[in-house]
């Protein structure tokens, strides 16, 4: 089932951004689970996650999350959801997350992950970043 590995994959990267490291989660696991995410976000297979891919990987979860199809995310369409980030993600606070919203912090992320500044992620770029966030979320 492609598209169910899509939508979960989508779905480990929209946790990606904002949110939630499951806490107690191996780092093992944590790591396997990014590289999983960055196979499928890579839709051309050429090893780096562009914006755009980025951005489609992105529409992907936010549909397949927004489970009522009102293009909102609130608290209980996200699994493990982490109150502070969402916060930090609901810019406007109404207490769900717009597209618009999301796709802003993803765009920051892109930017933050991308070490070298060559405006797409490589593996090693989206796991050090991935880990740098856990290491935090385990602290
Ligand atoms: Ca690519
Ligand atoms: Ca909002
Ligand atoms: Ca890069």
């Amino acid at each position: 089932m492609q598209l169910n590995k899509v939508l979960l994959a989508s779905a480990l990267a929209m946790l990606w951004i904002g949110a939630p490291v499951q806490s107690g989660q191996a780092a093992e696991d944590q790591k396997k689970a990014s590289a999983f995410a960055f196979d499928v976000a890579d839709l051309d297979g050429d090893g780096v996650i562009s914006e755009a891919e980025l951005a489609y990987d992105t529409a992907a979860g936010f549909a397949g999350l927004d489970t009522d199809g009102n293009e909102q995310l609130v608290p209980g369409e996200l699994q493990a959801h982490d109150a502070a980030a969402f916060g930090r993600v609901d810019t406007n606070n109404d207490g769900s997350l717009s597209w618009s919203e999301v796709i802003k912090v993803k765009l920051k992320v892109l930017e933050d992950a991308d070490t070298n500044g060559d405006g797409v992620l490589s593996k090693e770029e989206v796991l050090n970043y991935d880990a740098s966030r856990y290491r935090r979320a385990g602290s």
